[in-house]
């Protein structure tokens, strides 16, 4: 394995894959990034504007170039606009992602859609109740509607009211201090500023609005509006596409599954499922474990049809199926180069364009189902759910056609593979518990358990894979922290065996002791990154269990490899429910020295929760702890 690989990754089957890619001389994303050095100062610090054609403008931060955009924009206000625009980016692709899923609810309630049913009536019923829905004497679809109904609402509503969903989710004490905050900020700067989201929909527009050319330029409102926003996510569209899928497909249960390259099968057809939305994958599952598709694997040579996930789609059937992953977004094209897989199937968010030239170079069927998310070179197949059957079937059977166009000399499976226990939904966690979050509450006051850190998000190419990942949830572990996450965190950690039981013996001794007690591992996963809902839930359920609110727990957000968007978004969620966030790669806004400040210091004070940035994973785990100590004395605990 060469250095220049290891340098690339943490994760020995990546190592191997990349040496291959080395010496097939295929582009992967490693390579691109080594292309586009040295990348733009301005860009990374999130300095350069082209709002409008007046433009592009650029401030220099050291002050020796122009210090206004051609229209007088400071940097703050430049970077603050870039900062809110990628909020609404990122709190739109998981909020529309939600939207999919209520509106597939309201076609199943209804009747019209007969490919789908609602599969966990416990979760619907607890739905209901949450929203004040009637359930007695009444049927599920009857209940199912008003439920879809209810989500459906919070996207397109029109007045003034915060949404249903924040409201009957979020504790009480952390309403009441974004709601008090709305009124000092009105006070103090005589400017009206909302906290508390309207509509999902409405919260996007706003920001568009608002960062059009001769909008707003004040930092501390865009960023507000940007908090506003991603809350319309944390607490909205990302929790409405978690309780929905976990109504229409199940809500997660703890299981073992195996985790990287080695889930793929030299001797079966491998079809890998890629994105975020479930509904596709689901029915691919299905119809590939049919014996229809079984059958038809085997009369074209293979044993049989292997499905295998990667990131967050992965992340959804691994931990309602059970279904092995064969790894996260930086895996995506490492996939595709063993050589044996028949079909990569794709429907939204972290597909890299890339995918469709390299498949072409094997015999790899790259399909492309959504029309939000069309790839030149890629086969479209239009997925669409009222006809969910039929399409998976199509997909499946593309599938085994191409499996005689194997090469077996480009074959190449690295064997690596963990074991790791998944499927913690915060319902798995209460039942592990017993029933309610006491038990956890008791361990964490008596200090067996010094906190909790969730870490979500991203592999990025400018950070070894996974390294950071590991590192941190080692050192946090080790300091008696419990590790919950989603994302490719989620997968990263899987993969290094973190979510092996066998991983307590890296945990420090009263972790170690509550974790065998359940049994469980130190760091649980809990799925796709739209789930970081999930944490909210049960972030909320202590605060409530304690009588403080969220920003009191000895609880601190960590996305230590971010990329995307919706990293924005969900960091900037986090901090809105008060929680103290670690970011790391930086994200671009240092060039605006007022907006980082707010960012990193105003926020503490007026959410109680703020960013912070940190380069090494053990400065990081220092730093998360010596939080956590400051908000257990503030406890008294
Ligand atoms: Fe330049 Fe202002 Fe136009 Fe931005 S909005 S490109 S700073 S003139
Ligand atoms: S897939 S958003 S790279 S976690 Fe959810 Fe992974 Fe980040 Fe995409």
């Amino acid at each position: 394995m060469s250095e220049r690989s290891r340098r690339r990754s943490a994760d020995p089957a990546a190592v191997e894959m990349l040496d291959l890619a080395d010496r097939e001389q295929h582009e992967t994303v490693w390579s691109r990034l080594e292309q586009q050095q040295p990348q733009c100062g301005y860009g990374q610090l999130g300095t350069c504007c082209r709002i409008c054609t007046m433009g592009p403008c650029r401030i220099d931060p050291l002050g020796e170039g122009p210090t206004h955009g051609v229209c007088g924009a400071t940097a703050d206000t430049i970077v603050a606009r870039n900062l809110a625009r990628m909020a609404a980016v990122g709190s739109s692709s998981h909020s529309d992602h939600g939207r999919s899923a209520a509106l597939l609810l309201k076609a199943v309630a209804t009747g019209r859609n007969t490919a789908y049913r609602i599969t966990d009536v416990e979760k619907l019923q607890a739905v209901a109740t949450r929203l004040d829905i009637a359930i007695e004497g009444r049927s599920f679809p009857e209940i199912a509607n008003d439920v879809a109904d209810a989500a459906i609402n919070c996207f397109g509503k029109q007045d003034d009211e915060p949404i249903l969903f924040l409201r009957k989710y979020m504790p009480q004490k952390r309403y009441d201090r974004l709601k008090e905050l709305e009124t000092s900020l009105l006070e103090t700067t005589g400017k009206k500023t909302g906290l508390l989201p309207r509509g999902i929909d409405r919260e996007a527009v706003d920001i568009l609005h608002r960062t059009h050319f001769g909008c707003d330029a004040d930092p501390l409102s865009l960023i507000m509006q940007s908090v506003r926003c991603s809350l319309s996510d944390g607490w909205g569209g990302s929790l409405i596409a978690t309780e929905m899928q976990d109504i229409l497909f199940g809500t997660p249960t703890i299981k073992t599954v195996r985790a990287n390259l080695g889930v793929l099968d030299a001797e079966r057809v491998n079809i890998i499922v890629h994105g975020h939305e479930p509904s596709l994958s689901e029915k691919v599952v299905e119809l590939a474990l049919s014996d229809e598709m079984q059958q038809a694997a085997r009369a074209v040579g293979a044993e049989g049809v292997n499905i295998a996930g990667l990131c967050c789609t992965g992340n959804e059937l691994l931990m309602r199926q059970g279904v092995g992953i064969a790894g996260n977004e930086l895996h995506s094209e490492l996939a595709i180069m063993t050589g044996a897989v028949e079909a990569m199937v794709v429907d939204v968010q972290c597909i890299y364009p890339s995918l469709a030239d390299l498949s072409s170079c094997f015999h790899t069927r790259f399909i492309t189902t959504s029309e939000q998310a069309t790839i030149p070179g890629a086969l479209h197949i239009q997925f669409d759910d009222e006809h969910a059957d039929e399409i998976a079937r199509k997909i499946v059977q593309t599938a085994i056609d191409a499996f005689p166009k194997r090469d077996q000399g480009k074959v190449f499976i690295p064997k690596q593979t963990a074991t790791a226990m998944v499927g913690f939904s915060v319902e798995e966690i209460l039942k592990a518990l017993g029933g309610s979050v006491a038990p956890l509450v008791e361990v964490i006051a008596n200090g067996s358990i010094k906190g909790v850190v969730g870490i979500v998000g991203c592999n990025n190419v400018k950070v070894q894979q996974d390294l950071y990942h590991q590192e941190l949830t080692k050192a946090l572990i080790e300091r008696d922290i419990l590790v919950i996450g989603t994302g490719c965190w989620a997968i990263g950690a899987a993969k290094a065996g973190l979510m092996d039981l066998s991983a307590r013996s890296l945990a420090g001794e009263g972790l170690k002791a509550v974790c065998q007690k359940l049994g469980i591992p130190p760091v649980l996963h809990m799925g796709a990154c739209v789930d970081c809902s999930r944490m909210l839930l049960l972030a909320g359920a202590l605060a409530e269990h304690l009588g403080v609110d969220i920003s009191d727990l000895p609880l601190v957000g960590s996305a230590p490899e971010w990329m995307t968007e919706k990293a924005v978004a969900i960091g900037t969620y986090f901090v809105g429910s008060g929680v103290a966030t670690h970011l790391w790669p930086a994200p671009p806004i240092l060039g605006g020295p007022e907006v980082t400040e707010i960012l990193t210091a105003g926020a503490k004070e007026l959410l109680g929760g703020y960013f912070f940035i940190e380069e090494g994973p053990e400065a990081t785990a220092q730093r998360m702890e010596n939080i956590i100590l400051e908000k257990r004395a503030a406890l008294g605990i």
